[in-house]
């Protein structure tokens, strides 16, 4: 079995490329919810619907959330009647989240649900939360704490991240069938290509998970989401940079420290100070192919170490 850790565009990415080298029942995808919140008193639940859509070819690729497929009445009338429309949801996808929240209320768990909702959309592979207790990443700038999506999206991360922290984590508990996977001894675990401090870190932030990681004995392989110094998609560079770091693979990989045994970067990217093995490949996923490549890439090095 591999695991991966998952959150945002670049880990539904890889996890799609993986869903295509392994067989599903060999491949458990763990997705971030610290980006998750309520909204028009529904439970979104962006990077499990980022994934759930990916895998199952919904997703739309130019906006890197939502479906392909979508319309905007809901939001049109929303607007119409004063509503706000920061964070859009569209006709397709709000039905996910009327009836996610609905079966919320009824006291079914977040992983019922998700398992549920990805069988229904055809997903051999499982999709599961890191937990199925409310945990909220909050984002400190100089307006004072902003809840995450408040902060990423109607504020276009335009407020300088200073610090990080995941409301309801200490109260968290992992996700208990990824807790199964990582005592049988797993294959290996992957650390999606992810903005490590907000999309990876709220998992790993969940007490015992970090220990049972380590625990499984298996290779931990993560792959950088910089490339020459540079986040491939959203704020990673600018959130080192606002923490006094300078962004670099390097930097990515210090963030994880002794979880690592492999780091998977882009060729001719600067590996100095990097203290886990590492592969070299080409980690920009511009379509299928790349990502199918880069997911081979990944498990070779899973497999070597
Ligand atoms: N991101 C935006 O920048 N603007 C939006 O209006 C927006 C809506 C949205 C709706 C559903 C959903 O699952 C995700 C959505 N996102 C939107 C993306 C979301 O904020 C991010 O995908 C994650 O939280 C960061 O990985």
């Amino acid at each position: 079995m591999i695991i991966a850790l998952s959150g945002g565009i670049g880990g539904a990415k890889l996890a799609l490329g993986l869903s295509h080298v392994l067989p599903p029942e060999e491949l458990l995808i763990i997705a971030n919810t610290g980006d998750d919140f309520e909204h028009y008193g529904l439970t979104i639940c962006p990077d499990i619907d980022t994934l759930t859509y990916t895998l199952a070819g919904l997703d739309n690729p130019h906006l890197g959330w939502g479906r392909a497929d979508e319309s905007w009445a809901f939001m049109q009338t929303l607007a119409a009647l004063g509503g706000p429309e920061w964070f859009r949801l569209g006709d397709r996808d709000l039905a996910l989240h009327v009836l996610r929240s609905h079966r919320l209320h009824a006291g079914e768990t977040l992983s019922v649900i998700t398992d549920d909702v990805r069988k229904r959309f055809g997903i051999g592979l499982r999709i599961l939360p890191m937990s199925d207790d409310p945990v909220r990443t909050q984002i400190n700038t100089d307006k004072g704490w902003l809840d995450f999506q408040d902060w990423f999206v109607r504020q276009r991360a335009e407020p300088l991240a200073q610090a990080v922290r995941f409301a309801g984590v200490e109260q968290a508990r992992p996700q208990p069938a990824l807790l199964d996977a990582l005592r049988a001894k797993p294959r290996g675990i992957v650390i999606c290509p992810s903005n490590p401090f907000i999309s990876i870190e709220p998992i790993l932030a969940v007490p015992g998970l970090r220990e049972a990681i380590k625990a499984s004995g298996a290779p931990v392989v993560a792959v950088s989401p910089i490339i020459a110094g540079q986040a491939v998609k959203g704020p990673t560079a600018r959130m080192f940079e606002a923490l006094g770091v300078t962004p670099s693979a390097a930097a990515v990989a210090a963030r994880y420290g002794d979880l690592l045994h492999g780091f998977v970067m882009e060729h001719g990217d600067d590996a100095a100070g990097i203290a886990p093995r590492v592969f070299y490949a080409t980690t920009l996923m511009r379509d299928l192919a790349d990502k199918i490549n880069l997911a081979r890439q990944v498990v070779a090095a899973v497999d070597a170490l």
